[in-house]
């Protein structure tokens, strides 16, 4: 979960590259009191052919948008802008693998809920990030634990945001699940219905029938869409609905999918082993394909990889 060390040559902030030492902002912006600001994850990998390419870039750059859009901020720089800068903070530091984090906030000068006329900012930082959930998660599944935090009512905070403030809820389910053993924290809605986990998108397997929530109070994933789409293309049915906990419990699998998560299969629900072994095979076959995607080995997906 913790990154791996965040050290690099130049972080991108405000138009310009700057070195890492100096990208600093002041105690008194705006967002860092009231965690009203944006960001993306993305990830970028070394393809076959030798070159890097980060995943999705403009769609990640389109909700970046979306979310400031919700949150009446105006970005200062097109979306075209963003997209090279985020391509060129990968150049200058040199990673030929790393995690892309473009982060859009308030700066200081007007202090108050109201306040208006503060600046905004724009960062992309990039670091090395392994995986997400632990070592093994990838190959092993994680534990999850159902969560005594709610994910937050959608007219309280609106999920299509990926906005900072959002991020409290996941953070108490996260520490609340890791204190007590669990990998990660399964979120309900405010229905009790089965939502996402607290950095991850959740998918459900059974007789060979795939099924995700909707986008009502989760956060409309990326990685959630490739995967929805990689399973459509081999013909595996997948639906987006509501389901319970206890879909959980006699699922034959399931995984959570996000950026940093990428694909990662779920081994215990609540303390209850899953049926199928870990991963499963529907688990194992969106792996695969998955990661053809991203490293450029599948013609189909090639359009989802922005070439640094
Ligand atoms: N739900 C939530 C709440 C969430 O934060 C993420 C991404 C997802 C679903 C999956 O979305 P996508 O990455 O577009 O497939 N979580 C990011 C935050 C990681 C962090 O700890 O920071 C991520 O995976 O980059």
């Amino acid at each position: 979960m913790a990154s791996d060390g965040l050290r690099t040559e130049a972080i991108w902030l405000d138009g310009t590259l700057v070195p890492y030492d100096e990208a600093k902002v002041h105690v008194l912006s705006h967002s860092l009191h009231y965690g009203l600001a944006v960001f993306e994850g993305m990830r970028c990998y070394r393809c076959e052919d030798g070159r890097s390419a980060i995943f999705r870039c403009r769609e990640h750059l389109r909700r970046l948008f979306d979310s400031a859009r919700i949150l009446e901020m105006a970005i200062p720089y097109s979306l075209e802008e963003l997209a090279q800068a985020c391509a060129e903070v990968v150049r200058v530091n040199g990673l030929a693998e790393c995690y892309l984090r473009p982060l859009a906030f308030y700066g200081e000068g007007e202090m108050g809920l109201a306040a208006r006329s503060n600046k905004v900012r724009v960062a992309v930082a990039v670091w090395p990030w392994g995986a997400y959930l632990g070592a093994d998660s990838l190959r092993k599944g994680v534990r999850l634990k159902t969560s005594s935090f709610v994910r937050f009512h959608h007219n309280s905070f609106m999920s299509y945001a990926k906005a900072s403030g959002n991020y409290i809820n996941s953070i108490l389910a996260a520490y609340e699940a890791r204190r007590n053993g669990y990998d990660e924290a399964l979120m309900l809605d405010v229905n009790g219905f089965v939502a996402e986990g607290s950095g991850e998108n959740i998918f459900v397997v059974r007789d060979g029938v795939v099924r995700t929530p909707p986008l009502t109070s989760i956060l409309p994933g990326i990685t959630r869409d490739a995967v929805m789409k990689i399973l459509a293309d081999a013909s595996v049915p997948v639906l987006e609905q509501l389901f319970p906990r206890d879909a959980l419990y006699i699922a034959d699998e399931a995984f959570m999918t996000g950026t940093a998560a990428e694909v990662t299969p779920v081994r215990e629900v609540d303390d209850r082993p899953l049926e199928a072994e870990v991963p499963g095979p529907i688990t194992r076959r969106v792996q695969e394909i998955f990661g053809a995607a991203l490293h450029g080995r599948d013609p189909r997906y090639r359009q989802w990889l922005c070439y640094v």
